[in-house]
């Protein structure tokens, strides 16, 4: 049966094909790439003959909007906020706007989601940057994911959480809290987001149990405050994709089988959970080469995935970024060994066909938040995106395309 396409879809594919796109937006035209790659020879002016042969167009460099779309899936980036003309990961930074205009189907803000930055008192929200990522990408035909309702981790909850007595019963003032947040999130934005995280890294990656916070031990530290959360976001948002998120990944055993058993869990108990969020904030942590280092990881992430996917969960690749942060040598060499690993891990993650979205968390090195999080020990910037502080495409953006291009279509 022929797959029906969506506007969008139909102006990248239309790229893919190097076929011209008739975008007034300008939100759809691929065909003009700001990246540095080796100019095509200039096509010489056809010599005039009685049989006029047709100049051949060359191909354009394919988007990875582009290449995603030709096998039904989707390419995005975070995006962060900043005053109009910033120097920043912002749409209000023409120069970054420009990539995520070329390159992305789907856009997820940074920061101006979470509940700890955008809430300074109970049932007190600040919306108005995040509206303002939102009115962008919809100026722009790109569709949002919304991050995230709820971050396990206390210090990730909002300031007047953290100071909140919760009373002579503390279970009933968490479930309104967490009811009530769900809730007026899920309904400022309505359908306009139809992905979200609505659980954040519930799972301690060095136990593999789930996290304690006030909100958690309020209920005797049970599952139901994430229960309720997914609950409470189906009943606002029924047709909305309800994900887990979490940085389990292919260096961290005891993280992977604790987000599994928090996974059977929820399958246990009938929670509405459609997909699980793989971070991917993949790095080096053993020596070896790029390649040898990934292929001793994939069979016990494979392996893991099957579970995962085996319990009926969907696949999204939310974070992406692949530090070079362990890695020595050349820019050249770290930029070929974080393209090498970073399509190990995306060609093992793409061969299950129930991932389809991908996000880069960033996607200028300029402005990632490794450069502050997890510095190189040389002091020299980290390399994690696909392109590089003056926004010319690297190598890990050629191997994105290509897994995207190596995979099938789904
Ligand atoms: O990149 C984000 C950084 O700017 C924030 O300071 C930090 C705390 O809110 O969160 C970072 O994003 C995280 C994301 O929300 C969840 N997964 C891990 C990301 C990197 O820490």
């Amino acid at each position: 049966m022929m797959k029906a396409y969506s506007r969008r879809e139909t102006l990248v594919l239309a790229g893919a094909l190097g076929v011209t796109a008739c975008s007034g937006s300008g939100g759809g035209d691929n065909s003009s790439p700001p990246i540095a790659t080796p100019s095509p020879t200039p096509t010489p002016a056809p010599t005039p003959t009685p049989t006029p042969t047709p100049t051949p167009t060359p191909t354009p460099a394919m988007t990875l909007a582009a290449a995603a779309a030709t096998r039904g899936m989707r390419f995005g980036s975070t995006l962060a906020w900043s005053a109009a003309g910033a120097d920043a990961g912002s749409f209000a930074n023409p120069a970054y706007a420009a990539l995520l205009e070329r390159d992305c189907q789907l856009l997820v803000p940074e920061n101006e989601m979470k509940w700890e930055y955008q809430s300074s008192a109970e049932n007190v929200y600040d919306w108005t940057r995040a509206d303002a990522m939102l009115a962008y990408a919809e100026s722009k035909r790109l569709e949002m994911r919304g991050h995230v309702m709820l971050w396990y981790i206390q210090e990730r909850f909002p300031a007047w959480l953290r100071s909140y007595d919760l009373g002579v019963n503390p279970r009933a003032t968490a479930e309104r809290l967490i009811r009530s947040h769900v809730q007026n999130v899920a309904r400022h934005f309505g359908n306009r987001i139809k992905s979200w995280d609505v659980l954040n890294e519930a799972v301690e990656p060095s136990t593999g149990a789930v996290r304690r916070n006030m909100l958690a031990d309020a209920v005797g530290g049970d599952p139901s405050i994430m229960d309720l959360a997914f609950r409470t976001a189906r009943e606002e948002l029924p047709t909305a994709e309800l994900v887990y998120n979490d940085y389990m990944d292919w260096g961290s055993v005891t993280h992977r089988n604790g987000v599994l058993a928090l996974l059977r869990g929820f399958r246990d108990r009938n929670v509405p959970i459609d997909a699980l969020g793989i971070q991917s904030h993949i790095g080096f942590y053993s020596s070896g080469t790029a390649q040898s280092i990934a292929d001793a990881q994939i069979p016990g992430m494979r392996s893991w995935l099957d579970q995962v996917t085996g319990l009926g969960y969907k696949l999204i690749i939310t974070e992406l970024d692949v530090s070079d942060r362990n890695r020595t040598g050349t820019i050249a060499q770290r930029d070929a060994d974080v393209a090498v690993y970073g399509k190990a891990w995306l060609d093992l993650l793409f061969s299950y066909p129930q991932l389809k979205d991908v996000l880069v968390w960033g996607m200028n090195d300029k402005y990632s938040w490794l450069q502050n999080f997890s510095p190189r020990p040389d002091g020299q910037p980290v390399r994690p995106c696909p392109y590089d502080a003056e926004a010319r495409a690297k190598p890990l953006y050629d191997a994105i395309r290509a897994a995207f291009q190596a995979t099938t279509a789904r």
